[in-house]
């Protein structure tokens, strides 16, 4: 027997981990583990993405388990596992546990979905997942290509770089401000990008550019890929950015990819029903529908 939690303390439409051994289940079922990581330490604009895990959940609870776009009930198997143990001001430890976490979860045989947090929380997800042929779809405003940034290595703002050194390709969705430096380290090693301004002049392009996507492909979700209209509270907020519906677009473009984890991150809402916070929990509610 099922129970399906009530607290907001878990995602919508979660399982109860009793569920667990629930028979059944063959190693291609698609199971997913969401993990709170509220850690904003590296933030340098507006801050309380350590908030984001809870104002997601929360407004997770606004939607029905039929989705109506697609057609179809959110029936994947889902376990909310609470929030990794974060060291406030420490990046380090807090990447240690957020490695360890999500190597347990992927031990299981379950797909990591993980809400931040700022951005830097992706790089501990990435350490413990299986870099070689993985492709890592990376939708921003934001490039995050920085060696460093205000003298720090490890930041929401170097994030993709940290990760590009640990190997795998990246395609960038969405981005609409970067430094030189960070352009430069792009065009040279053939990071394939996608600007907000490319999406609304050549879309088939992009589709064309997803669709043949092959292998195994990590989503990261940096809320600010929209535009502050719908998504005022992140950490830095960039104008001219996607509209919602074009972000469910591609969030169902996923469709038959080998997903092998996504996050959303860098929503900073402090209040309930907020938009950012509902805009944040539909993107993890729409890639849960697909499967
Ligand atoms: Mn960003």
């Amino acid at each position: 027997m099922l129970f399906y939690t009530e607290s907001p303390l878990k995602f919508a439409f979660s399982r109860e981990a009793t569920d667990f051994t629930e028979q059944g289940f063959t190693d291609k079922d698609h199971r997913f583990g969401v993990v709170g990581v509220p850690f904003d330490s590296t933030t340098t604009y507006k801050p309380c993405a350590r908030f984001g895990p809870r104002s997601v959940r929360e407004a997770s609870y606004n939607f029905e388990r039929y989705n109506f776009v697609l057609g179809k009930n959110l029936d994947a198997p889902v376990y909310d596992f609470g929030d990794v143990e974060v060291a406030h001001g420490n990046f380090k430890k807090t990447c240690k546990h957020v490695e360890s976490t999500i190597s347990e979860i992927t031990d299981m045989g379950i797909t990591p979905v993980t809400i931040g947090g700022e951005h830097s929380i992706s790089y501990g997800v990435l350490k413990a997942l299986e870099t070689e042929d993985l492709t890592v779809i990376h939708l921003d405003a934001h490039m995050d290509l920085r060696n460093a940034y205000m003298g720090e290595k490890y930041s929401h703002a170097t994030v993709m770089r940290r990760i590009s050194d640990l190997g795998p390709e990246i395609i960038q969705i969405g981005i609409r401000s970067a430094s030189q430096e960070e352009a430069a380290f792009a065009e040279e090693t053939g990071i394939e990008q996608y600007t907000s301004y490319d999406l609304a002049k050549r879309w088939d392009d992009f589709e064309r550019t997803l669709r043949s996507l092959e292998g195994s492909v990590y989503v990261t979700v940096d809320l600010d890929v929209l535009d502050p209209a719908y998504a005022p509270s992140v950490g830095t907020p960039a104008p001219c950015g996607l509209k919602p519906q074009e972000l469910e677009k591609i969030i169902f473009s996923l469709k038959n990819k080998e997903v092998v984890g996504l996050d959303l991150v860098e929503v900073s809402s402090t209040q309930i029903g907020d938009v950012t916070s509902v805009n944040g929990a539909k993107v993890i509610y729409d890639f849960l529908c697909l499967y």
